[in-house]
Parts: structure tokens; C-alpha cells; sequence
């Protein structure tokens, strides 16, 4: 079910929750390709987050900044394919909230342990802000936050739980946003984590 957050925000609560074992299965083959990393932030940080992408480009961060790149800036390697059913996924999730005609062109893979958190952010790396971005939760279930357009604007929290997806578009793209540390915990197919899967046009 369609759960609205704000202009341009949309809960698809549980949409995937069936398809999560088969999107966990093709994370983990990324993964066995460009493994998840804990990026250093350009002020010195090791992200608690691990990350990974796949698609023609990906995210990364390192000590020259924020980019989006072809390589993976740890291993030197490109960037797995988007598998077609990633690509599914995040054009209709997109049509369903309102944005017909979505097509990623970069796939960003967190992988969260007990205890990492995302501070609150904007993300504005992406050339057309226009332009959607998709997220799927899969594993232990996370608070996310969800503020304003300053930092200091007051923030609303929500669970994300597995199979959940959220369409952010509109004037929620620029959005301050995070995770909550997360808590402890066995999910019967992601074991001690939580994967977040976001969809972004980058170019
Ligand atoms: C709101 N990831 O990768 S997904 C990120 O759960 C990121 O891993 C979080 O924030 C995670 O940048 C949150 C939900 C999300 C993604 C992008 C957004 C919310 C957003 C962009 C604008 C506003
Ligand atoms: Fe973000």
C-alpha cells in the first residue's frame, strides 16, 4: 500500500517483500564481484556504512571528494551490470509514484551493520534533480529520518522494513535525510544486516 511522507515522497510499503530473497541473492553476487567497502569520507571518516554499487555508474567517496565514477575507486574495476530486474523494479516503482519513464543509470548498495547510521544529508551529487531517486529496504528493519530542506529542520521518523520501498521526487529530492543507528538483530535472509538499494540517474 501507498503510505504519501510528502509532496513527491511515497512509502510502497512491503512492494518487493516476495521478490526479496531473489534482489538479496543478486546484491550478494554484486557483492562477490566489487565487495563492500567502508569508504573514508573526504574529512578523514571511515563511513560506518559499507557500500557497493552496480550499473554504468557508481558512488563512491574518497579523500578527492564525492563523485560518481565507472570504476569503483577501492579496486580499479568496473562496476557490475545492473541486473534487468533491478531496472524493473525501480522504472515501475517510479511510474507508480508519479515519475513515468525512470531510468536509472546508477545503483548504490548499503550494507548496514549493528550500529551504522547515515548523519543527515542532502543528496545533490546527481546532475538532474529532476529526476527521482528509488530506494529498497531489505533485511533488519531501520529508522530513517526524514527533515526538511535546512539541516536544523525539524525531523520525522519512520520504519523501513523489508520489501519496503520509497519513491522520493518532486520537492522531497532535496530533502535532509538519515538512518538511525541500527539495532541489533537476525534477519532470516540477510542475517545481522540491513541493505538499502537506491536507484538514481546520475548523468
Ligand atoms: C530522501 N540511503 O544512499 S534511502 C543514500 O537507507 C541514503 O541507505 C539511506 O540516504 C539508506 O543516500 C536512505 C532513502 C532515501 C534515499 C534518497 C533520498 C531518501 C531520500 C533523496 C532525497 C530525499
Ligand atoms: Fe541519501
Amino acid at each position: 500500500w501507498a503510505e504519501p511522507l510528502a509532496e513527491g515522497a511515497v512509502i510502497l510499503r512491503r512492494l518487493v517483500r516476495d521478490e526479496g530473497e531473489a534482489l538479496l541473492k543478486s546484491v550478494f553476487a554484486i557483492a562477490a564481484q566489487n565487495p563492500f567497502h567502508h569508504r573514508i569520507t573526504p574529512g578523514g571518516h571511515r563511513m560506518s556504512v559499507a557500500m557497493t554499487n552496480c550499473g554504468d555508474l557508481g558512488w563512491s567517496t574518497d579523500s578527492r571528494g564525492y563523485q560518481y565514477s565507472e570504476h569503483d575507486t577501492a579496486t580499479g574495476h568496473q562496476w557490475p551490470p545492473m541486473p534487468d530486474s533491478f531496472r524493473a523494479l525501480a522504472t515501475s516503482a517510479a511510474a507508480q509514484a508519479g515519475f513515468a519513464g525512470f531510468n536509472p543509470d546508477a545503483c548504490l548498495i548499503n550494507r548496514y551493520e549493528p550500529g551504522a547510521k547515515l548523519t543527515l544529508h542532502q543528496d545533490k551529487d546527481e546532475k538532474d534533480l529532476r529526476q527521482p531517486i528509488v530506494s529498497v529496504s531489505l533485511g533488519l528493519p531501520a529508522v530513517f529520518q526524514f527533515g526538511g530542506f535546512d539541516r536544523a529542520d525539524a525531523t520525522q521518523r519512520v520504519l523501513l522494513e523489508h520489501g519496503d520501498v520509497v519513491v522520493w521526487g518532486g520537492p522531497s529530492r532535496l530533502r535532509f535525510h538519515g538512518i538511525m543507528p541500527l539495532k541489533p538483530g537476525i534477519h532470516p535472509l540477510a542475517g545481522p544486516y540491513r541493505y538499502n538499494i537506491t536507484f538514481r540517474r546520475a548523468l
